[in-house]
């Protein structure tokens, strides 16, 4: 990826939904992590400004799933890019064209187009993982810098590995929903995403560098 740096190989996925205490974590955490994650969850709560106010921390990945026709894809990649963020996480089952116009917005603005393959959670047994690799090729296919490869599934980390090369793989899923980082980076990850494990701790600034000591072990 262009804009984020790979010292920590952590990113912060910062899903709590008020402002304030984003901009406290955030501070805390900033040594710790290469990149911090928004999504829904924030920017509803806090509005889409909250991505200029946390890029001040860490370069910002917006985790907007966008899933739509390429016009509708286009307004929200362009949006986002537009109040600073750094990367923009998209779908890729919508199909070809609407990935393409995710990346042609991403190099307008010399930003990240990260592509969803399977995701973490068990659900994504039921239709995205027979499709997962397809959906890594097709992202390898339309130029996008990365994938979202769940930490839940290192073998399935592993595999994605194999189909995009050198593309960056970002893996959710350790912690909270059981994975493990050191795993997911051994099965090829370059950075792992941690939400609930960091925010929810008592000291998050001393659990994003628990993390990041557990990934510097594991090299
Ligand atoms: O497959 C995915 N799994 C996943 O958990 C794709 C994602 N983008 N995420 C996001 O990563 C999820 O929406 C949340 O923001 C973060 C994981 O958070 P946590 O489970 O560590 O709290």
């Amino acid at each position: 990826m262009e804009l984020i740096s790979k010292n920590k190989n952590l990113i912060l996925a910062l899903d709590v939904t008020d402002r304030t205490r984003a901009v406290a974590i955030s501070k805390d955490v900033a040594d710790y992590v290469d990149a911090i994650k928004i999504g829904y969850p924030l920017v509803l709560g806090a509005g889409l400004g909250i991505i200029n106010t946390i890029s001040e921390f860490a370069p910002v990945i917006a985790d907007f799933k966008v899933a739509d026709i390429p016009n509708t894809a286009k307004l929200i990649c362009d949006l986002a890019f537009r109040a600073g963020a750094g990367a923009v996480i998209v779908h890729g089952f919508t199909g070809h064209d609407s990935l393409l116009e995710c990346v042609r917005v991403g190099r307008e603005y010399r930003g990240d187009i990260l592509v969803v393959t399977e995701m973490s959670h068990p659900g994504a047994l039921d239709f995205m993982a027979p499709e997962a690799l397809k959906l890594a090729r097709l992202a390898v296919e339309s130029g996008a810098c990365g994938v979202v490869a769940p930490a839940t599934r290192p073998e399935r980390v592993r595999e994605i590995r194999r189909i995009v090369g050198d593309l960056t793989i970002i893996s959710p899923g350790v912690g909270a929903q059981g994975g493990s980082a050191a795993e997911a980076i051994r099965a090829g990850a370059d950075y792992v995403i941690v939400g609930r494990s960091i925010y929810n701790a008592r000291n998050p600034r001393i659990e994003a560098e628990k993390i990041v000591r557990e990934i510097e072990m594991c090299r």
